[in-house]
């Protein structure tokens, strides 16, 4: 097993992270800039390392500095959790290069999966199915152009290949616009991106966001671990996640899970991943894939008892898969409520001191947060201060001790989003389940 692993991140995903490691006899060294150094992980970890000031920029993004903090405490693999440098392959690349495990898939997968247009075309290749769509990178050919987005049928959707997560995209109605929205989408993408390359795909109007969780050793051992729903989503910042997805029969779930493991075994794939799609009439259409642990990872390891942190560590360390396909059981339903520090009207976030706190607990309660009384959530990262996530035999009992927890949940001296959680938990659309990825803004009345 590994020795000794850095933890190149912060929040609730360190402890998470931290938490594993413990539980597997792994020595733990956490890094954290200066405006970090009360985080709960840190305060826990075997040892600690300051690797610069509180901008990210300057600390958790900073690559030479993480390299430098590995060498220095004589880790020997790095887990970067998610956001920052997790889905970065230059810094994946630099990680191995320096003699250390980067616990994640391979560099150059990360470089292929980070493309939206080639990760498209691999999954094609491999049986996945995808949003029918001009089939690689739109060329400067105006006429070319409108004969694909016509074969394809309005309205169509212009993204940035280099894009990903709503960003670097535009929706096109009618044909007198196309070249246009080219045109300002690829300025946009080369800005942005430093990569002009754009695709087309047909644009679906009401789909649900279901994603499929993977796991692979890299050994030629693939699973799925079924699906989770994300449609619950506020500009591309997912509010609720749940699994399994409402509607999905297990006899749905096989057969896109069995693709997307087919299709890890074929690209080479190594560690936990997630296939992300769109889902609408009964069909699924993938659109990207993400190559880290996600924050709602959380809701698959209830549904199926598997620790995907500690599988990840074990992966890392040269081990086959523990368990097969067979093995791998969905049973009862989780959710997952984020707890944000924002206000609950503006949603502008809400740094400040925790005074008081009170965690929600009993039966088939989780809170995954770093927080506690007397924590001061820093202004400089994401807003997330942790994740309240509930267990039941069925969807009607997770969703009731999810409303009964969140009462329970006190947080005083800061704002949050509990209230709108409260809110969802209440929704009669929400609990009848199967709302598409408008529904919560329409619900704001954003449209
Ligand atoms: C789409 C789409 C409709 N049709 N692609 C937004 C995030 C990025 N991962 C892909 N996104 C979308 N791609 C086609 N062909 C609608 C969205 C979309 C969306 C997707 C998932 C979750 C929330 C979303 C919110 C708005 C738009």
């Amino acid at each position: 097993m590994l020795d000794k692993v850095i933890i190149a991140n912060r929040g609730e995903i360190a402890l998470r992270i931290l938490r594993a490691c413990k539980e597997m006899g792994i020595k733990t060294v956490a890094i954290h800039s200066t405006a970090d150094r009360d985080l709960k992980h840190v305060l826990l970890a075997d040892e600690t390392i300051c690797i610069g000031p509180a901008p990210a920029a300057d600390s958790y993004l900073n690559i030479p500095a993480i390299i430098s903090a590995a060498e220095i405490s004589g880790a020997v693999a790095i887990h970067p959790g998610y956001g920052f440098l997790a889905e970065n392959a230059d810094f994946a690349e630099q990680v191995e290069q320096s003699g250390f495990i980067f616990i994640g898939p391979k560099p150059e997968t990360i470089r292929l999966m980070g493309d939206k247009v080639s990760a498209i075309e691999s999954m094609k290749k491999a049986g996945v199915p995808t949003v029918p769509g001009s089939d690689g990178v739109l060329g400067d050919d105006h006429v070319l152009n409108k004969k694909i987005a016509k074969r394809i049928g309005y309205p169509i959707i212009v993204k940035a290949s280099g894009g990903g997560g709503g960003r670097g995209m535009r929706v096109v109605r009618h044909e007198e616009e196309l070249v246009e929205i080219i045109a300002i989408t690829k300025a946009e993408a080369k800005a942005c991106f430093n990569n002009d390359q754009l695709y087309m795909e047909k644009f679906l109007e009401n789909p649900r966001h279901i994603e499929i969780q993977v796991m692979a050793d890299g050994q030629g051992n693939a699973i799925h671990l079924g699906e989770r729903d994300c449609s619950m989503q506020r500009r591309h910042q997912k509010v609720v996640e749940e699994a399994p997805a409402p509607g999905i029969t297990e006899e749905i779930r096989r057969f896109i899970g069995e693709r997307c493991a087919k299709a890890c075994v074929d690209i080479g794939y190594r560690g936990a991943g997630t296939f992300e799609f769109l889902y609408e009439n009964g069909e699924f259409y993938f659109i990207e894939m993400n190559t880290r642990i996600q924050v709602e990872h959380c809701v698959t390891e209830m549904v199926t008892g598997i620790d995907l942190i500690k599988e990840q560590l074990r992966v890392a360390a040269g081990q086959p898969l523990s368990m097969t396909q067979d093995e791998v059981k969905i049973r009862g339903h989780a959710i997952e409520c984020r707890i944000n520090a924002e206000d609950p009207v503006t949603f502008i976030p809400s740094p400040g001191e925790i005074k008081r706190f009170h965690a929600p607990g009993g039966l088939g309660v989780r809170w995954d947060s770093h927080i506690y009384a007397g924590y001061k959530v820093p202004p400089h990262y994401d807003s997330m201060i942790g994740k309240l996530i509930t267990y039941g035999e069925n969807r009607g009992i997770a969703i009731a001790r999810m409303a009964n927890a969140l009462t329970e949940l006190y947080i005083d001296g800061i704002k949050t989003n509990t209230a709108l959680q409260q809110l969802i938990m209440d929704d009669e659309n929400f609990q009848n389940g199967g709302a598409n990825i408008h529904y919560l803004e329409k619900k704001l009345g954003m449209n």
